[in-house]
């Protein structure tokens, strides 16, 4: 059977327990919140506390047409609260004081520890205090740079309890990106941490800021205090002094230190350098929260892998917090008993969203991971889910992909009969990916959540609900509450005939929506609201099937156009994954004269397999099979590794320069592994 065909009904031993039980259910509750916001959103508000309640008048107020005037969002405007006050006081109020808020797991599996919501209100507190000690205002920006631990939630809860703006960089970005975010953002204080181990590699955390510093030292933007955790253990560090205007260290160093090397070298400035723990030792243990309208700024993000300059979005209070919360709670079906554990780094929004907002506001107990999938071996993610019986588990296709690669017995060695909810986010989940997951890391037990969503989007925006919708693997289904999704033509008209693709666009906004690009309004509407007035445009493609389900197909410039055939690379994509020697795929655009465009497939190939003219006729043949012979690919090559950015997206772009030859490959500072580019350049096929 085609796998587009398969249906799997929601479990009975999830539906039974589920907030949502029927798709009847979950339909009555979306035209709800579609039709009626301000009362359906208004009665999840009253869960919170407000120093002072939203008005039902001011609830909520747009403008989404550009043709109207400027676009503008504003949700329970007159509303004032804390979101830190609602992630820990209020749970602490409610019973929840000794309830573990994370456990930590370190990237070596005997690194472990835990914190309640008592324990985590407190270091917030204190932490709150040194942040002002240090200056730090209410609307000031302030910058974390840290590897993922639970430092890393305090620091955040910290600004967002004095009315800071956190600007979180994921711990693997080079100096000069960093920099970068520094300076778009006017960040003045930074926050980092000594060094991690990532798997068998040490990194050099505190060099990398050194290097940003360096950089903005030299365009004048003055970083007045750089606060340094002590993460790793005072004998593998060697200190320095780093004498002001002292420029010897070069940014570029490569800040990675191999094992057995077990002393980082770290240069401390002083006057500029503290110590965390330093600062902690005599902080205050109690913080009164700044008290601030719904619409104050909470945090910005840069948006991932893009081109050109990075995009900062901004996310504000209250919106935010109620979308993070909410679907958290519905998406993931979550109850008090659960132990949830999301992999993805707070570096991202899905770490922003499900690792930090969205679990706390619920009381809930989840995962704080610092290591990688295959260290010490690949069945570390399974040694953990029974290690903590984690009943709900979200994570990303590149990774279940990677994890397929080495086969069922890495997984059946654990007991993984606790999970319930299986996650999935970042990119179109291809069937076969969707289908291990399903029957061989929830043997068959568990729901899959394939969850669409953006960091402009705050929160999923195209889920199933467990309970309550059959699913289909590879679509995310139909939209949460509060989203109305259309497709569109390329000249903006509504798409109504099944299964043709257009243009994923939302109609009005829901809470969770980014207000602006951090410094630019002007270039928020230019690229979410210019190309068709009155709807959010997303950027990806997408169709929906006979049954009203949406399957999202990549973003809208991963599309090609063959012969006049609108082909989605992704559909290609999953066609070549059905191979049995195809651990994963990628697919890009390539010029054609006859055809306009034609595909060009990478193929990264599973243990032990060989490329080979006769894999290659059996691959042509499979894509021609599967989707028509229009689809054909032109040409097909081996692919070792593919360019990935480092939150785990292929790097379509770079893809499409390796397809025509071109070695002109633009900005790469977000590849997470620059030398896979040059092997994909000498494997290129004869007369391609
Ligand atoms: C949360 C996150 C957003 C882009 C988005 C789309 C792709 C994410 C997806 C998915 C298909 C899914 N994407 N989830 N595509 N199915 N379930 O990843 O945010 O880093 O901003 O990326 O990721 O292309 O537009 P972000």
């Amino acid at each position: 059977m085609a796998t587009d065909r398969l249906i799997f009904q929601p479990l009975q031993r999830i539906q039974e327990n589920a907030h949502v039980k029927s798709f009847e259910e979950y339909k009555t509750l979306h035209t709800e919140s579609v039709q009626e916001p301000s009362k359906f959103w208004g009665k999840i508000a009253k869960q919170f506390y407000w120093k002072k309640e939203p008005s039902a008048e001011k609830f909520l107020q747009y403008n989404f047409d550009v043709k109207e005037g400027s676009i503008s969002i504003k949700w329970m405007e007159d509303g004032v609260t804390n979101v830190c006050y609602n992630m820990l006081d209020r749970n602490v109020k409610n019973g929840l004081g000794d309830k573990i808020a994370f456990y930590w797991e370190g990237n070596d599996p005997e690194d472990c520890g835990k914190i309640t919501y008592k324990q985590l209100l407190e270091k917030v507190c204190k932490f709150s205090n040194v942040l002002k000690s240090l200056g730090v205002k209410k609307g000031d920006t302030v910058a974390i740079y840290m590897p993922m631990i639970i430092e890393l939630t305090v620091a955040m809860l910290a600004c967002a309890r004095i009315g800071a703006v956190h600007s979180i960089v994921f711990g693997g970005f080079s100096s000069t990106s960093l920099a970068e975010r520094l300076m778009d953002g006017n960040c003045h204080v930074v926050i980092t941490a000594d060094g991690v181990w990532r798997g068998t590699k040490l990194l050099n955390l505190k060099a990398i800021v050194d290097g940003a510093l360096q950089i903005c030292e030299k365009t004048n933007h003055k970083i007045e205090k750089c606060v340094v955790v002590r993460h790793l253990s005072p004998d593998m560090e060697k200190i320095v002094a780093d004498e002001a205007g002292d420029s010897s260290n070069n940014s570029d160093d490569d800040p990675i230190a191999k094992r057995p090397c077990r002393t980082l070298e770290l240069k401390w400035r002083k006057g500029r350098d503290v110590w965390w723990h330093e600062l902690m030792k005599n902080a205050a243990p109690t913080c009164e929260p700044e008290w601030l309208e719904a619409e104050t700024p909470l945090f910005m993000l840069y948006t991932s892998g893009s081109t050109g300059k990075p995009k900062g979005v901004l996310h504000t209070q209250a919106g935010y917090m109620l979308y993070a919360a909410t679907t958290f709670k519905y998406v993931f079906d979550y109850h008090a008993e659960d132990i949830y554990w999301c992999t993805a780094d707070v570096g991202w929004i899905t770490g922003h969203s499900y690792v930090c907002y969205g679990p706390l506001a619920n009381g809930a107990t989840s995962i704080i991971f610092e290591g990688v999938p295959l260290y010490p071996d690949p069945g570390r993610f399974w040694a953990i889910v029974e290690k903590y019986q984690v009943s709900k588990f979200y994570t990303a296709p590149t990774a279940i992909r990677t994890l397929m690669k080495y086969g069922d017995d890495y997984v059946k060695k654990y007991d993984t009969t606790s999970l319930k909810v299986l996650g999935t986010v970042g990119e179109p989940i291809n069937p076969e990916a969707w289908l291990w997951y399903y029957n061989v890391i929830g043997n068959g037990q568990a729901a899959i959540s394939d969850t669409f969503w953006q960091t402009e989007t705050g929160g999923h925006v195209l889920t199933p609900l467990p309970g309550a919708i059959p699913l289909k693997p590879g679509s995310a289904t139909f939209p949460f509450f509060g989203i109305m999704p259309e497709l569109l033509t390329e000249d903006g008209q509504i798409i109504t005939e099944a299964n043709v693709e257009g243009y994923l666009v939302f109609k009005q906004p829901w809470p969770g929506i980014m207000r602006t690009v951090f410094g630019n309004h002007e270039r928020f509407e230019t690229t979410y609201f210019k190309k068709f007035p009155g709807y959010y445009c997303t950027g990806d493609g997408a169709k929906r099937d006979e049954d009203g389900y949406i399957w999202v197909t990549g973003r809208i410039d991963d599309m090609l156009n063959v012969s006049g055939h609108l082909l989605s690379t992704a559909e290609i994509e999953s066609s070549l994954i059905e191979h049995p020697n195809i651990a994963e795929a990628a697919v890009v655009a390539r010029p054609h004269d006859v055809k306009g465009e034609c595909s060009y497939c990478f193929v990264t190939l599973c243990e032990g397999a060989e490329f080979n003219e006769e894999l290659t006729k059996e691959l042509i043949k499979l894509v021609r099979q599967k989707i028509g012979p229009f689809a054909q690919p032109e040409f097909i090559q081996e692919a070792p590794g593919l360019p990935k950015t480092r939150s785990g997206k292929i790097m379509r772009r770079v893809l499409r320069k390796i397809a025509v030859n071109d070695r002109n490959l633009g900005d790469v500072s977000t590849m997470a592994d620059e030398s896979v580019v040059e092997t994909l350049f000498s494997l290129r096929p004869k007369g391609a």
